[in-house]
C-alpha cells in the first residue's frame, strides 16, 4: 500500500526537522511531500537537505503564498498523479502527532475518509490558549448550525483513501484557505463516502508563529454564510 503524507509549510524552519524525525520514528513505510509557499526563512533549505538525504522526501515549491487550502489541493493532485493509495494530511507545527498514523491508516482501510476530532472526548485541546479554544469551538458550532454537520471539520489532520475518493469531488471544494478543510469534509459527507472520526490530542504550537490571521477567520465565516445561502 503506497502512502503519502503531505505537509504545507510557511516559515516553519524550527518545525520541519522535528516533524520529519517524529514521522520517521513511526517506522511506517511512507513518502513525505512538503508544499512550501516561498518561505522567507530557512524552510526550503531544510526541505531540500532532507530530500537529498532521504529518498522518501519530496517537495513542491510555489512562488507565492496562495493559501493553505490551495497548498493542500496541489499536493493532493500530485498524490493522485503518483497513484498513492492513502494520503495523510497534517500541519508542520507539531500540533499533529504522527503517533496516530497507525490508527488513521487502519481506519482508512475500512472507510473512505478519516478525520481527527477534538470534540468526541474531553481534554483533547486542554493546553490550548483560551482564545484559541473559543475560536475553535465557535467555528465548530457555526459549521453545525449552518451546514448541519457535527463532524470536527476544520482541522487538517486527516486521511483519504485515494482509490475510493474521486479527485473531482475534492477539487470541487473551491476555497483556497482555511475553509477548504470543512468544505471538503462537507462535500465528502454529501457525496455519501464513509467517514470515520477518531479522537486525537492536539499539542498547541510551541515553535514558530501561527499563520492564521484575523482576515482568515473573517473570510472563512463569510464563506460559510455564502455556502449556506447558495445551497439553500
Ligand atoms: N504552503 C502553505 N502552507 C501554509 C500556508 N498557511 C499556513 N500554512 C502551513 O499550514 C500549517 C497550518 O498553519 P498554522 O499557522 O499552524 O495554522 P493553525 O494550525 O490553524 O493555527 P495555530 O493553531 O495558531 O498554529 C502549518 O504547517 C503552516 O506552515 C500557506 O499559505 N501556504
Ligand atoms: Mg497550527
Amino acid at each position: 500500500m503506497k502512502i503519502c503524507v503531505i505537509i504545507p509549510t510557511l516559515n516553519e524552519e524550527k518545525n520541519i526537522e522535528k516533524i520529519f524525525i517524529k514521522i520517521k520514528k513511526t517506522k511506517i513505510k511512507l513518502d513525505i511531500l512538503f508544499v512550501d509557499d516561498n518561505s522567507k526563512d530557512k524552510s526550503q533549505e531544510i526541505i531540500i537537505k532532507l530530500s537529498k538525504e532521504f529518498k522518501n522526501v519530496d517537495y513542491i515549491f510555489r512562488k507565492n503564498k496562495i493559501g493553505i487550502g490551495s497548498a493542500h489541493k496541489d499536493a493532493i493532485k500530485n498524490t493522485y498523479r503518483q497513484k498513492y493509495d492513502l494520503l495523510i494530511t497534517m500541519d508542520a507545527d507539531g500540533t499533529h502527532d504522527p503517533k496516530y498514523f497507525k490508527k488513521m491508516i487502519s481506519c482508512a482501510k475500512i472507510n473512505d475518509y478519516v478525520i481527527t476530532s477534538r470534540f468526541i472526548k474531553s481534554d483533547l485541546i486542554e493546553d490550548w490558549p483560551l482564545l484559541r479554544k473559543i475560536l475553535t469551538y465557535s467555528r465548530h458550532i457555526l459549521v453545525k448550525i449552518f451546514l448541519g454537520m457535527s463532524l470536527d471539520a476544520s482541522g487538517a489532520y486527516r486521511c483519504f483513501y485515494l482509490k475510493k475518493i474521486n479527485l473531482k469531488d475534492i477539487l470541487s471544494a473551491k476555497n483556497n484557505d482555511y475553509a477548504f478543510f470543512w468544505e471538503v469534509t462537507y462535500i465528502i459527507l454529501k457525496k455519501g463516502y464513509s467517514i470515520k472520526e477518531i479522537p486525537v490530542k492536539l499539542i498547541y504550537r510551541k515553535l514558530g508563529k501561527s499563520k492564521m490571521k484575523f482576515s482568515h477567520i473573517f473570510d472563512s465565516l463569510l464563506y460559510l454564510f455564502k455556502k449556506k445561502y447558495n445551497s439553500s
